[in-house]
């Protein structure tokens, strides 16, 4: 075996405290169902879990502040209890994020890059936690309706840029600031792989990139066969490791072992190749 070690991202599972998440909605909305899922994540590996209680797909029906509340927080409580795995809290509101670091999270990942409340800036450098910012083209529900771009690539950065200088001109710290493309919102097929061919510009701009490409919807219409939400593990694998090869900081995923795996055998193949000065 090689001496050199190579990183790869981390892995963050996915834990949806939700009725009607697109891949696993209805599953863990139980708290022991969810809380035996997120202790099955940290056995397979996982470095960090995202905990959602409010589905993003479009159509979805939107969350009371007291209700996602009361998915997540005890959720978050329990797994701090439990074990020291990293904590994000996947929520558009400032309440939620302030409860969930109180209960023992220390990441905010942010579909709506703290547009959605015109105090989430504030907020999040207020907080002092990480903060993930995502780019989604206008609102969840509907995002999906016949998405375009001149270049989603340029767009997309723009888009993040400007939102990182949002949050730093609120006062978040820049080395707690993410970014993350997206994959999926408000977007076709073809943008997509277009914002995941451009990874590496994406980590070219200094700041930590997540990618979220999980079960998503893209994977089936490269499928010849076609494949529903819970078929889509090979495809979600392909795109995370075309983001390893790029540079991302972690992957977003909802079947963590089999990630973990792919991870550790693309590392050591990348490991032997820098040995041999490849
Ligand atoms: N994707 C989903 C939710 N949150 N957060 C980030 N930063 N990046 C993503 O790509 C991302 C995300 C959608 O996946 P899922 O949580 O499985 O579905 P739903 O929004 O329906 O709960």
């Amino acid at each position: 075996m090689t001496a050199i070690k190579v990183s790869r991202p981390r892995v963050m599972g996915v834990v949806n405290v939700t009725p009607d998440s697109f891949s696993d909605g209805g599953r863990f909305l139980d708290a022991r169902a969810a809380l035996a899922q997120a202790k099955q994540l940290i056995a397979d590996g996982a470095d960090i879990l995202d905990i959602g209680g409010e589905s993003t797909r479009p159509g979805a029906t939107p969350v009371s502040e007291a209700d996602e509340l009361t998915r997540v927080i005890p959720l978050i409580a329990a797994i701090r209890a439990h074990s020291d795995v990293a904590i994000s809290i996947d929520t558009m509101k400032p309440a939620v994020a302030r409860a969930a670091m109180a209960a023992g999270a220390t990441l905010w990942n942010d579909v709506a890059a703290l547009r959605f409340a015109p105090d989430a800036p504030e907020v999040a450098a207020a907080l002092g936690c990480e903060v993930v910012l995502m780019h989604m083209l206008g609102e969840p529900g509907t995002m999906q309706d016949a998405p375009a771009y001149d270049d989603v690539v340029a767009q997309v950065e723009a888009f993040l840029l400007a939102r990182a200088q949002v949050a730093l001109a609120a006062g978040v710290a820049r080395e707690r600031i993410w970014l993350d493309p997206g994959i999926g919102f408000g977007k076709t097929p073809g943008h997509n792989l277009a914002l995941i061919a451009a990874l590496p510009r994406f980590v070219a701009l200094g700041y930590p990139v997540l990618l979220g490409a999980s079960r998503k919807r893209f994977i089936a219409a490269l499928d010849p066969r076609g494949a529903e939400a819970n078929d889509r593990l090979g495809g979600s694998i392909a795109a995370h490791l075309a983001g390893a090869a790029a540079g991302v900081a972690a992957v977003r995923v909802h079947d963590v072992r089999e990630t973990v795996q792919a991870l550790a055998v693309w590392a050591a193949v990348r490991a032997v190749a820098v040995e041999r000065g490849g």
